[in-house]
């Protein structure tokens, strides 16, 4: 395969409405919150295009940081054989308690396979205000509910992991996932930092680097970069970009 960079998704056609629409979403909770600012990423890592089987490949990545949240990442791509993702984390700063917000959207030629959304705890539960929070939400149903890998112990119980079966399945996941962004918001403008050495920011940080350890057990996200680079590329692009270790407490 070839690679180049920049890249623009819109050269490639279209990318699936669900992807195109809960990105969208994103970004607009993402711009309520305090102290926004891009963080800078590594050029070949940012914005990648090539093809693969003469179809046309590209991820496009975006980084930032505000107060509370140290890392919130919100990548669209499109990766051969028409398979179109949605990959969204926010990581929280240690020193917050704050929960991982957690959003993947897989969709191929027959439709959307998996779309999965979760506030998830760094501790053993999640934060009271955001547990009390989410209760309070009517849970939407779904005529396809999925069933969570082993490595799937790290979500929450709010978690949301479907196949969208039609349009209004689709817009009722993103509702429930702009309320989870609303959810953490508020929590995020409410809350204070506890010092860095903290025992309980220590704990939020395990938690952190445990969420990201099962992450990586997913084979099947580690497969689909192998194919449509190779395989050190697909382990410095989960390593490094991904699923980092949260940076050492100092
Ligand atoms: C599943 N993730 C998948 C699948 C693929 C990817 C191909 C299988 C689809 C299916 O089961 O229907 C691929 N996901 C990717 C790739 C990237 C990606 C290539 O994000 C990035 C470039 N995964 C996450 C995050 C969550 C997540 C943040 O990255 C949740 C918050 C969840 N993805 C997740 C889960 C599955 C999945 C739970 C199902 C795994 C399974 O059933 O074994």
């Amino acid at each position: 395969m070839t690679l180049s960079t920049p890249a623009s998704p819109s050269r490639f056609g279209g990318i699936h409405p669900l992807v195109d629409a809960l990105a969208e979403r994103i970004r607009q909770c993402r711009q309520q919150l305090p102290e926004l600012a891009s963080l800078e990423i590594d050029a070949d890592l940012e914005a990648i295009s090539g093809s693969l089987d003469g179809e046309e490949l590209f991820i496009l990545n975006e980084v930032h940081r505000c107060r509370g949240l140290r890392k919130l990442h919100l990548e669209t791509a499109r990766l051969g054989k028409g398979l179109q993702i949605l990959h969204c984390v926010f990581f929280p700063d240690p020193r917050y308690d704050l929960p991982i917000f957690g959003a993947d959207i897989v969709a191929g030629p027959a439709g959307v396979s998996a779309a999965i959304a979760d506030l998830s705890p760094v501790t053993a539960e999640l934060p009271q205000g955001i547990h009390e929070a989410l209760e309070q939400q009517r849970r939407p149903s779904f005529s396809q509910p999925r069933e969570l890998p082993a490595w799937g112990s790290i979500f929450s119980p709010h978690v949301l992991f479907v196949r969208p079966a039609n349009a209004g399945e689709e817009q009722l996941f993103i509702e429930a996932v702009v309320t989870m962004l609303q959810v953490l918001a508020t929590a995020v403008l409410a809350g204070e930092p506890q010092p860095i050495d903290d025992p309980a920011t220590v704990q939020r940080w395990q938690g952190q680097l445990s969420y990201c350890r099962q992450q990586k057990q997913n084979d099947k996200t580690r497969r689909v970069l192998e194919k449509a680079f190779n395989p050190a590329w697909a382990e410095r692009y989960i390593e490094e970009l991904l699923f980092d270790d949260p940076p050492a407490l100092c």
